[in-house]
């Protein structure tokens, strides 16, 4: 097969002062942060749907796409040949990971057999690149929410037919999922939520979904796949409410189902701002609870309402998301997704290289930043003295549950006034935050 990408060799780190635009200035694959690589800190993955797919069309204007590699068909042969271009692609960058949906890389059938066939035979075809770039497929998805089928919903649907094709189609995806060697596999509910309560029975929906998960869970444990399950959080969009609205909202809905044991989250910085959320809280509410399995690395605009899902190319976001991944002790079968598309105007090919550079680099700023940032060490000593009052004396009986309400009213008469109160410093630690920017 003739190159897809002609002009460009394979991306190499050069340094901060390259001109090349080709080349990475931060990303080192191989150098060490805190004792393992970037390579194995960011474990970045390129989103099949977006990059391969996407046609950069929007709800004003078709696609501005240019792709010279597509014959305009949505024939098994051409998503034969576009995933042998993917892998091209992901082998001149150099990431080591990619993630699709079942759809993306496959076109629908007339019916389920024959998508399934489809998929099989495209299945093959990534199987063989994936053994000759030893690239790794980070998580597999199903798309249960483009096909009109899906328009109540999947497991959410107010039609039991809908529930039943979706579990079939999920099931078929762990499969080849666990074919491919797939480290994880994710649930996002595009349609599992309403868009009026007029004709909605929450409670119904709500318990279908926490048994189409239980089946997910038996099937995943029959097949052996031993790969996490994660739940990706988004408040709304297509739903005017998703039910699994942010980490919080997951969580609590794992733990009413009895799944906590099952799921991680994989939290996307764009679905975090739909929220009303920074990303930072929503890593941070995850990894508190043990739950924090992946991230979709993409960026909203805040002046447009919508999953914009750009590019990440803001240090400070990035810096953000590195603290909070180094303290949890780093991602593990998770990785550095990159849930994002290129601009409507950002049309040609290179483009795609420019884009992935960008979120790599600027990852790869964040990472090296975080790190200064603990090895400093100021920023921990902060919040650690901050809490100082519960190392020991009533603090410390508190935490150790010695005390009830009455000792803590005797000792609060005792006491008069609460004296110790310390300056949040927050001013202080945002400059101290940009001593390493
Ligand atoms: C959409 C979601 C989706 C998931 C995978 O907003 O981000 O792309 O990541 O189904
Ligand atoms: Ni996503
Ligand atoms: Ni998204």
């Amino acid at each position: 097969m003739p190159s897809a990408f002609p002009k460009i060799s394979r991306i190499e780190f050069e340094d901060p002062k390259s001109k090349n635009p080709l080349a990475f200035k931060h990303y080192n694959a191989e150098e060490l942060v805190e004792g393992k690589t970037m390579k194995e800190h960011l474990r970045f993955s390129v989103t099949y749907w977006h990059t391969f797919r996407g046609q950069l069309a929007d709800m004003f204007g078709v696609g501005t796409a240019q792709r010279p590699w597509e014959d305009g068909t949505n024939s098994v042969a051409m998503a034969q040949k576009r995933a042998r271009v993917a892998f091209e692609f992901m082998e001149k960058l150099g990431t080591p990971f990619y993630a699709f949906h079942d759809r993306d890389v496959a076109p629908e059938g007339r019916n389920l057999r024959e998508s399934n066939k489809n998929l099989d035979a495209v299945v093959k075809v990534l199987k063989a690149e994936q053994k000759r770039t030893g690239i790794k497929l980070l998580w597999g998805t199903a798309c249960l929410f483009a096909h009109p089928r899906y328009m109540h919903g999947a497991a959410t649907s107010c039609n039991a037919d809908a529930f039943a094709y979706a579990a079939a189609q999920v099931k078929k995806a762990l499969e080849v999922t666990h074919e491919l060697g797939g480290e994880g596999y994710v649930f996002w509910g595009g349609r599992e939520g309403y868009t009026t309560l007029l004709n909605t029975d929450l409670k119904r929906e709500m318990d279908h979904l926490g048994a189409f998960l239980h089946m997910a869970v038996d099937y995943k444990k029959k097949i052996g796949f031993k790969g996490p399950f994660y739940i990706e959080p988004k408040p709304k969009e297509p739903t005017k409410h998703q039910y699994d609205s942010d980490a919080a909202a997951c969580l609590n809905f794992l733990r009413e189902y009895d799944l906590l044991n099952d799921f991680k989250l994989n939290i996307e910085t764009n679905h975090a701002t739909l929220a009303g959320h920074t990303m930072q809280h929503e890593l941070e509410v995850a990894a508190a609870a043990g739950a924090l399995g992946s991230i979709d690395a993409n960026t909203g605009d805040v002046l447009l309402g919508w999953d914009t899902d750009q590019f990440p190319t803001d240090i400070y976001l990035t810096t953000q998301i590195m603290l909070s991944i180094l303290k949890m002790g780093g991602l593990t079968t998770g990785g550095t997704n990159f849930d994002a598309k290129v601009r409507r105007e950002s049309f040609e090919p290179i483009d795609l290289f420019y884009a992935h550079i960008a979120g790599m680099d600027t990852f790869a700023r964040g990472l090296k930043i975080a790190a200064a940032i603990r090895k400093d060490g100021r920023l921990d000593d902060f919040v650690k003295q901050r809490y100082s009052s519960w190392n020991s004396g009533i603090g410390e009986k508190i935490e150790k549950s010695k005390v009830g309400f009455s000792e803590l009213e005797a000792y609060s008469i005792k006491m008069g006034e609460v004296r110790t109160n310390t300056s949040g410093r927050q001013e202080y630690l945002e400059n101290l935050i940009n001593e390493f920017i």
